[in-house]
């Protein structure tokens, strides 16, 4: 137990009581004019205890312009309008899943999750556990005050065997609602965790112990020492029903019998033996030793960046196409996302990719103003034609537009793929004829580097052949085209 480790004589020296507010929260709160002052909470409530014990740590351990900060929903669904530090506010129970990518992507800063007790435990119960299962390098704060506080008082996870709500009106029966979930008890099954422990605002000792739980989890999140999980013991006297004072006594005489204090883990995370190292896509791919040889790989490219949008039915080849243009830019050494969309029929259902290629890190693989559309069929046309840069290019795979389709701001190339792949005896290869067309007119990576990645990708002969086949017929068909001035018209087809 904390209680037998630590001397609260000790504590207190540690860390004297400070009043003045902690110059990690905003001056003024700007969510409503009348309130600039104070938070939103109740009187007494656990959040702006919790608040100011986080405030403090990242005050006094310099990291206040380091850390992002995870706010749930719940009644701390507006921690980013205390906090100066960078916020993101995620979708209910998300808070795990999203630290996790804010901390894979930006692995020098401090990613705080702050949860309530139903966001955590019960619409986010998959989250936090496989977060915690996979060692995330995150600390998360978790909130327990034993009900839904923000949406007036249903029944939580944590809720007490006999405590009323308004969807237990007779008090929790573990037959018909289960037991409380021990959510510290259960992380600290896992393998994974570097730091869990339990602490309770019940009275001034026990948040001092909670201000060094809060500050411990920080300072792991620091060293990139692995998961740290701290849940608090929070009283909710609105909801409760019970005067502040009353909800403090609360919190000690009902909930810490249930939810003993406890450091439950504190250790360096395992050492994975015998597993293999990391490696980036490009290493599983093969493709990264070899780069310096790649076709293309010291070719400056035309543009910074280009984002592509492949679209069609199933069975098409789309979001091969994709996967073969982020592999090509790739191998020319540029930064690359691709992001599939597909129906649940394998074939005949609407499909479609989002590319991305671009000499700098990219923010999103989703795209909504594609540089160039690739339309495999009318259906697509319509639907992304408007979608498409002004200055884009839309490849559609017909001889013409359909007549009553107004044409669109962006260049337009009618480009019959699956004829010319019909006539190559394969109408399957379309997709590769469109490549070959779309490297032609764009030149934004090299037929040089597509053959090499269609190598790697086929090895039947005969069905390599014919690929290359279809990328020769792309490009002759747009130089053809561009030579007798058809291609391009922003009005049509080259008609
Ligand atoms: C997807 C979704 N489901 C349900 C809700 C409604 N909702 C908002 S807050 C909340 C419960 C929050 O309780 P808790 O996490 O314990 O936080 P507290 O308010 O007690 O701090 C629920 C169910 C929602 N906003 N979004
Ligand atoms: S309802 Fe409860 S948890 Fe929400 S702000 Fe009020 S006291 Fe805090």
């Amino acid at each position: 137990m904390a209680d037998e480790k630590v001397p609260v004589a000790e504590l207190e020296n540690d860390y004297a009581v400070k009043l003045e507010k902690s110059p990690v929260f905003y001056g003024t709160y700007e969510r409503k004019s009348e309130l600039q002052q104070q938070t939103h909470y109740c009187p007494g409530c656990g959040h702006g205890v919790a608040h100011k014990l986080i405030a403090e740590a990242l005050q006094e351990l310099g990291l206040q312009d380091k850390t992002i900060l995870v706010s749930p929903v719940g009644c701390s669904v507006f921690a980013y309008y205390y906090f100066d530090t960078g916020n993101v506010q995620v979708a209910h129970g998300r808070a795990p899943a999203v630290a996790t990518a804010l901390k894979r992507a930006c692995p020098d800063q401090v990613v705080l999750a702050y949860q309530g007790d139903g966001d955590l435990a019960a619409i986010g119960t998959a989250e936090i556990v496989h977060a915690a299962n996979r060692g995330e390098n995150i600390a998360v704060f978790f909130v327990n005050n034993a009900i839904y506080g923000m949406t007036g008082g249903q029944m939580a996870p944590t809720t007490l065997v006999g405590q009323t709500s308004t969807t237990s009106p007779w008090g929790r029966r573990p037959r018909n609602e289960g037991f409380p979930l021990h959510m510290a008890e259960l992380l600290s099954t896992l393998e994974a965790p570097a730091y869990i422990e339990r602490v309770a605002l019940s009275d001034n000792k026990n948040i001092m112990r909670a201000r060094r739980a809060v500050r411990k989890a920080i300072e792991i999140q620091r060293d990139h020492a692995g998961f740290a999980f701290v849940e608090i013991l929070s009283p909710c006297p609105t909801i409760w029903n019970l005067p502040a004072v009353e909800a403090r006594r609360w919190v000690a005489e009902k909930m810490i019998p249930v939810f003993p204090l406890n450091v439950f883990r504190d250790r360096k995370p395992p050492v994975c033996d015998g597993a293999p190292p990391q490696r980036s896509a490009a290493e599983v791919l093969g493709i990264a030793s070899r780069a310096a040889e790649q076709p293309g790989a010291a070719r400056r490219h035309r543009v910074k960046e280009l984002t592509i949008k492949v679209a069609g039915f199933g069975g098409q080849g789309i979001l091969l196409l994709g996967q073969l243009l982020a592999e090509m830019g790739m191998r020319e050494g540029l930064e690359v996302s691709w992001l599939p969309s597909y129906g649940p029929e394998m074939r005949s259902g609407s499909a479609h990719c989002h590319v991305c290629l671009s000499e700098q890190r990219i923010g999103s693989p989703l795209i909504e103003h594609p540089d160039v559309l690739i339309a495999m069929n009318e259906l697509s046309l319509r639907k992304f034609a408007a979608q498409v840069k002004p200055t884009g290019t839309i490849f559609y795979n017909r001889e013409e537009l359909p007549p009553d389709f107004a044409p669109p701001e962006a260049r337009v190339v009618c480009l019959p793929a699956t004829r010319l792949a019909d006539d190559l005896g394969a109408g399957k290869v379309a997709n590769v004829v469109m490549l070959g067309g779309l490297l032609e007119e764009t030149e934004c990576l090299a037929v040089k580097t597509a053959l090499a990645v269609l190598e790697t990708k086929i090895r039947n002969q005969q069905l390599l052949e014919l690929d290359r086949r279809a990328l020769e017929a792309g490009q002759q068909f747009i130089d053809r085209e561009a030579h007798v001035g058809a291609v391009s018209q922003p009005d049509g087809c080259g008609e």
